[in-house]
């Protein structure tokens, strides 16, 4: 599966994952070895792999012929392709998408191979050892498309309220020929024709047009009434159809007013969990049926968000997201890296080439309501500022629909909340120090409204929580005990959903997950255990208590 709808009927398109390819490790332990593995997949699961870190290379062949374009949703996390041998595309990050044309290749079978690289090094300042996994693999889907010499890159839809459902379309188009073309553009949403005027693209370039239309009798896009549209745009040269792309849109507008964050019009409140994607028989390559049953127990447990915990989440997550009307934080590629870390040479280009990707890949999902950068990176220094303040500037050139924040563990020194239209804190009270969550959340709430430029914005709790080692009891409710955290969490949610000026709250977290074994934490089972489930989705004793507690008040905030 590449997304759980179809996005063309003109454009060929076949899925070149959901199948076994070859795999070959690149180490001299496994010299001359290869696997039948199925792709997507992490190494990581492969019966003697479960700790390999290193390089691996993935083959398998397709039969086409002219404009190639392969499109990769994550390798995990550096890839290197080739295409008959020949080196087509390179990418960094595990997390968002690249692609790669070959332009008018001959009829019949190529050999496509994939170079995935876990390691980490000098080279890679996000993938760092962390405290969460970094797998290896050709970790999400992989899509063969054959393109016209001038094709549709990417369409997006802005919805717009205005006396009526209205909406701004973008087509951006790509010429990679040597010839102009004059081509034409319509597009079909909800039975609404959107024609375009008739459009030149000159030899080897791209042009973006833009439209606004009315939808008069489009229903908006509600976490409880989650209607979507699929929005079809054809390009037609000389009245023949070359190219097409089905996007899916909802009809759904955020605003910030005051301390406040609206969806058409209802002020939200905020009961979420953050996610790593992270299975034990999947890795981070989780299928949809397992992708679903999460999305199950969150709205089983009364909540309505989850924040993509730390990087850009897979199309098929969103797309469930967007069907089942879970809101959805989504954030850039980086977890607790220190000034040090943030120096590194590579370490601004990559988080920008994250956002580049991330952002125009999934700008139309309406289950996204706020982009996130940078968790907790070191935002209490200058230079940390200034790398801040570039990657706002690059979300809002990109996006101006969804509001920004970064969720920060820096108590009283963030020196960059003047920035984000949110600001947004990860707090620990009852687990890594035993203060009471009431006091401590409002002293560092009055903090920011008192002495910061987070005055008067929306206010966050991004995480809170504490650790449980499934099927640990005690009657001494000791720390680690699902009775402690339970009894932590109880505290946390409580005092979190009575702050005033206070939007909402993600529970660190849905599940346990894997850690990398490099990392410092040297957290028990090389796991991180906050979660509400364990890895297996096996329900702790906290599991009822959120569900209570999340159950009992509404996803809006009555006025
Ligand atoms: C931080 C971090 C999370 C996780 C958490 C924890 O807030 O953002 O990724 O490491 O701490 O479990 O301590």
């Amino acid at each position: 599966m590449i997304r759980t709808f179809k996005t063309h009927k003109i454009r060929f398109q076949q899925e070149l994952s959901g199948k076994l390819w070859e795999f070959s490790p690149l180490s001299k332990d496994h010299k001359g070895e290869k696997y039948q593995v199925p792709v997507p997949s992490c190494w990581e699961t492969y019966p003697d792999f479960v700790s390999y870190r290193g390089e691996g290379m993935y083959r398998t062949s397709f039969k086409a012929g002219g404009n190639v374009r392969l499109e990769f949703k994550g390798v995990s996390h550096t890839a290197t392709v080739y295409l008959d041998g020949k080196e087509i595309a390179s990418h960094y990050n595990a997390y968002s998408i690249f692609s790669a044309i070959v332009k008018n290749i001959s009829e019949g079978e190529h050999l496509l191979e994939v170079r995935a690289d876990n390691q980490f090094s000098e080279a890679s300042s996000l993938h760092v050892p962390n405290d969460y996994m970094s797998y290896g693999g050709v970790s999400r889907p992989v899509a063969l498309e054959t393109v016209s010499d001038v094709y549709i890159r990417w369409v997006h839809f802005t919805p717009i309220e205005d006396n009526g459902w209205k909406g701004r379309i973008e087509v951006c188009l790509a010429n990679i020929s040597t010839e102009e073309h004059v081509v034409s553009i319509s597009s079909v949403l909800d039975n609404v024709n959107c024609n375009f005027p008739e459009t030149t693209v000159s030899a080897n370039s791209l042009v973006t047009i833009t439209e606004i239309f009315a939808f008069p009798d489009a229903k908006a896009w509600m976490p409880e009434t989650p209607n979507l549209y699929l929005l079809n745009t054809v390009l037609s040269e000389n009245n023949e159809p070359l190219d097409d792309m089905i996007e899916r849109v909802g009809f759904r507008v955020i605003e910030i007013k005051g301390k406040k964050i609206f969806i058409n019009r209802k002020q939200l409140r905020i009961k979420g969990f953050c996610r790593h994607e992270d299975h034990p028989n999947f890795g981070c390559s989780l299928p949809y049926e397992a992708i679903a049953y999460d999305l199950q127990l969150v709205q089983n447990l009364g909540g309505n968000s989850i924040r993509t915990s730390h990087y850009p989440n897979d199309e098929i997550f969103l797309d469930l997201c967007d069907e089942m009307g879970i809101l959805v934080w989504e954030e850039n590629h980086a977890r607790g890296l220190t000034e040090e870390q943030m120096r590194n040479p590579n370490f601004q280009k990559q988080c920008e080439d994250v956002i580049a990707e991330m952002i125009p890949a999934h700008y139309n999902h309406p289950s996204i309501y706020i982009w996130g950068i940078l968790n907790e990176c070191a935002s209490e220094t200058e230079y940390g500022r200034e790398c801040y303040a570039k990657q706002y500037a690059q979300i809002k050139e990109l996006d101006t629909s969804r509001p920004r924040s970064s969720a920060s563990c820096k108590f009283k020194t963030d020196l960059c909340f003047g920035y984000p239209e949110v600001v947004s804190y990860n707090i620990y009270p009852r687990w890594y120090h035993d203060t009471p969550v009431a006091d401590y959340l409002s002293d560092l709430y009055n903090w920011v409204q008192e002495k910061t430029e987070g005055a008067g914005k929306p206010f966050l709790i991004t995480e809170i929580g504490a650790a449980a080692l499934y099927g640990y009891r005690t009657p001494a409710h000791d720390k680690w005990s699902e009775e402690y955290q339970a009894q932590a969490l109880k505290e946390q949610i409580t005092a979190v959903l009575k702050q005033p000026g206070c939007s909402g709250i993600y529970i660190w977290q849905f599940c346990d997950i894997r850690v990398s074994k490099e990392w410092f934490g040297s957290r028990p089972r090389t796991m991180n255990n906050k979660g509400i489930v364990d890895e297996y989705r096996r329900r702790k004793l906290s599991y009822d208590t959120v569900k209570r507690l999340f159950s009992s008040v509404s996803d809006y905030v009555e006025e």
